[in-house]
């Protein structure tokens, strides 16, 4: 037969697939929509690491379409960003030349994966045609009071003078200059996610996601239930609030702790600590809240205060500490370092009483050397509580508090509004027109998309600003309300704003008048599934969730969350688990591997190399077995062909075990199984068709068909040898039938030395090992000896010999 030839196979059903797309909406067929996260058109290409999402996600586009579903499968580019602006200003090419290259050069790396993209999806967030609707988004959300202005203190390098993400700040140095990093004030763009905080926590009740993922967006949400209480200052008028998760503790409260950027921090000091205290203040206000964050020893300053715990009337230190962070709750804290650790830490170090209010068994402890930090046990030293039970008080007395009159029981998120402004070039322009008469005025929808201009130099201000600000003629404009001269925002968005919306724009990528129409929102979205990396598990996903929210509220589409499903593959790393990257030199090119062992044998490779969720390490060699593989399947399918025998029984029940085990496989996602057992049954098959002359035509068939998502072009051909004009993907998956798979059974005497015992049914299938088990499982109770050796004569006997 006609040896197995990769590249003729593949580049000629590559073209024919050009010419006859098989994915097609014939308005009958219910949607499937399998989203990859789409990539970043970097400089430096794919690697074999990037294949592996994209293939598996490709696998199951596929296999849907088999299933009888019309496939939305989409990509497209995630192209503004840093990367290329800091290559324009290093290189002077502009941002959108090196950009559309990239994708250029991407387009083609993905097109040697095979995968069934519908191109005429495409998206690029850089098109003013797609920013036109990031930036009409602002508008609405800016209209419905989500978008406001702030100062606020971000990361600053007081040398290259601009603000840095928290990214570009590496051990409190700045990435490019090494120079310390300190805060400074800028005025910032925020979106109030916060305001969705609630519907973002309790909708993940209803996502079929990895739980990992979703405890981590719980996680990041925060929420948590206390209570705020009083403490009046002495000598004051004024009273500080603290926030506690833990107010069943207020009596072992023996201090308290403001962050050192409390409004109150600076006159509560007296005369003999103003020094210390202000020099405390200033210190903090350098440090990053990386820094801050990082656990190291505790530091503080007392500030010469006291405050009045209003439940016993003592007197109570005020310190100020860094541990402490201003914008989390209250921004001070009650301390109770018989529990708290971070509090027993502090007590310890400035010898601050430490007073246990929670007993485990009744008894005090002695001399406490750690906090006791469960909400277990019952209450000591608490006046009117003793004897309660911890966990019920710390329910009840956010309750109490309140009625008392001494605070109120609240609820807290660590969730943060969104910095949304970046002082960069290369991003989507904020389209706000800053009006001396009438304030803050967004551009006109109608007037969208506000697009970027050229600049002349990329390299930031230098006061904080981005480069447009440099840019007169674009700076300058009239107030669309009033008339009146007026000047443009010029910060730009953060390279998260396109790819919180996407997704939306893929299934109406050319609409002009509509993010997405009525009609087509309503039959091809949400997406179903959505495939790519862990690490987008919290900022990526929770933004899609809260632009997806904020679309349904204003009545966009109809639906509020916009992956129903999630997979998270794990990466392909270099040897000894390193990530692949061109700085380490490891990065393994598909490039070489497509051409000496073509585009399915890789397929099937990055698959095979180990569970899809997990981290894999890449060996080069392994691809030989996949390879050998596809030719001894071809050799079969060919000779089978040739051969024409008819079905047996043997073949029937074979065929249907096949079905059954690869779309059970597959259904939960083991890929590398489903590729194993594609090898274990060609074996089988091989010495099946040895002894028949071949396999008959409906086996091999089904084999083809569960083969095609994995491997297409050599399915599509061989589909095609086995004299089909249409397409193996217009095809139905194959269906098992569970009573064809049954056994025969057989039964088989079970000696002991010789002797029968007893008589018992096994399938005739079952392998010396199953079959040894189950004999000796009928005798268990005569085993008395040592057995020495265990028989299996296949159909015959079982014997097992004992001294
Ligand atoms: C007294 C107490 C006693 C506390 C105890 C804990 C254990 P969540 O919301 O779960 O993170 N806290 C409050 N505001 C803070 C801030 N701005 N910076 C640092 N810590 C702060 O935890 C809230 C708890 O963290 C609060 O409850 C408070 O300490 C501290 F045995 O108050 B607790
Ligand atoms: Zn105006």
């Amino acid at each position: 037969a006609v040896p197995y030839n990769h590249k003729a196979i593949e580049q000629k059903w590559r073209k024919n697939w050009e010419e006859n797309p098989v994915n097609v909406d014939d308005g009958k067929k219910p949607k499937y929509y399998c989203l990859d996260m789409f990539p970043y058109p970097s400089g430096n290409g794919l690697h074999v690491g990037h294949w592996r999402g994209y293939v598996i996600s490709d696998v199951w586009s596929r296999f849907k379409m088999m299933q009888g579903y019309y496939l939305i499968h989409p990509m497209g580019w995630d192209a503004f960003g840093l990367p290329a602006e800091n290559y324009a200003i290093k290189m002077g090419v502009h941002p959108s030349k090196s950009t559309a290259e990239n994708v250029e050069n991407f387009k083609r790396q993905l097109n040697d994966i095979s995968a069934i993209y519908d191109w005429d999806r495409e998206v690029n967030t850089t098109d003013p045609e797609f920013y036109k609707w990031t930036q009409w988004i602002f508008v609405k959300m800016f209209k419905e009071g989500l978008a406001y202005e702030k100062e606020f203190p971000i990361n600053w390098c007081p040398s290259c003078k601009t603000g840095l993400a928290n990214e570009e700040v590496v051990n409190g140095k700045c990435e490019r200059c090494g120079a310390e990093v300190t805060k400074k004030n800028l005025r910032q763009w925020m979106l109030r996610i916060t305001k969705y905080a609630d519907r973002l926590l309790n909708d993940l009740d209803k996502l079929d996601w990895p739980e990992k993922v979703k405890k981590m967006q719980a996680e990041w949400i925060g929420k948590s239930y206390g209570a705020e209480v009083q403490f009046p200052v002495e000598g004051k008028d004024e009273k500080i609030t603290v926030y506690t998760t833990r107010p069943d503790t207020l009596h072992g409260a023996t201090f308290m702790v403001l962050a050192p950027e409390h409004a109150m921090a600076k006159e509560l000091a007296t005369d003999e600590t103003r020094e210390a205290v202000e020099k405390y203040i200033y210190d903090a206000s350098m440090k990053s809240n990386v820094d801050r964050l990082q656990d190291k020893e505790k530091t503080g300053v007392f500030t010469g205060s006291y405050a009045i715990n209003p439940l016993n009337g003592k007197k109570t230190p005020i310190w100020l500490s860094d541990y402490v962070l201003a914008d989390y709750g209250t921004g001070a804290i009650m301390c109770v370092p018989a529990h708290d650790d971070r509090d027993f830490e502090f007590a310890k170090k400035f010898n601050i009483p430490i007073v246990q209010v929670i007993a485990k068994d009744g008894k005090e402890i002695e001399n406490m050397t750690e906090a006791y930090t469960e909400a277990s046990g019952t209450m000591i030293n608490s006046g009117e509580w003793n004897g309660m039970e911890s966990a019920v008080l710390k329910k009840e007395a956010p309750e109490m508090i309140e009625k008392m009159g001494i605070g109120r029981k609240t609820v807290n998120f660590k969730l943060r509004d969104w910095v949304f402004s970046r002082q960069r070039y290369w991003g989507e322009p904020i389209p706000i027109i800053h009006c001396p008469n009438c304030g803050n005025v967004p551009v006109p929808e109608d007037q969208l998309p506000l697009t970027l201009p050229d600049v002349e130099s990329y390299e930031p201000t230098g006061t904080g600003e981005s480069p447009l600000a440099g840019i007169e003629e674009w700076v300058n404009t009239t107030c669309p309300c009033c008339g009146a001269p007026a000047k443009r925002e010029t910060n730009t968005m953060p390279q998260w704003a396109g790819s919180s919306w996407y997704f939306l724009r893929y299934v109406d990528n050319k609409n002009t008048e509509e993010l997405v129409s009525k009609e087509k929102a309503q039959k091809y979205l949400p997406v179903d599934m959505y495939i790519g990396g862990v690490e987008h598990a919290v900022l990526h996903l929770l933004y899609s969730r809260f632009y997806t929210k904020f679309l349904y509220d204003i009545g966009v589409v109809d639906f509020d969350e916009p992956f129903q499903k999630l997979f998270n593959q794990g990466m392909i790393t270099g040897k000894n688990g390193i990530k692949m990257s061109k700085s380490k030199g490891n990065v393994v090119s598909p490039d070489d591997l497509v051409r000496d062992y073509g585009c399915d044998a890789l397929r099937l490779y990055e698959l095979f190399v180990g569970p899809p969720e997990l981290d894999a390490e890449w060996d080069d060699r392994g691809i030989d077995g996949v390879y050998r593989f596809i030719n001894r399947f071809w050799k079969l399918a060919m000779d089978s062909k040739e051969a024409n025998v008819a079905e047996t029984k043997e073949m029937v029940k074979m065929r249907h075990k096949l079905v059954y085990d690869i779309t059970q496989r597959l259904e939960s996602f083991s890929l590398n199984t489903v590729i194993s057992g594609f090898m274990e049954y060609n074996n089988k098959l091989i010495d099946m068709a040895k002894k028949e002359g071949g396999i008959d035509k409906a086996t091999i068939e089904a084999f083809v068909q569960l083969l095609a998502p994995f491997a297409p072009h050599v399915s599509e051909e061989l589909w095609q040898e086995y004299g089909h004009t249409d397409s193996v993907f217009h095809t139905q998956w194959p269906t098992a039938d569970e009573d064809a798979m049954k056994d025969d059974e057989i039964e088989v005497p079970v000696q002991i030395n010789g002797k029968t015992k007893t008589v018992i049914s096994i399938s005739a299938e079952a392998t010396k090992e199953e079959a040894i088990e189950a004999g000796k499982a009928a005798i268990a109770d005569k085993l008395t000896g040592n057995i020495v050796k265990e028989i299996y004569v296949p159909k015959k006997i079982i014997n097992i010999v004992m001294k």
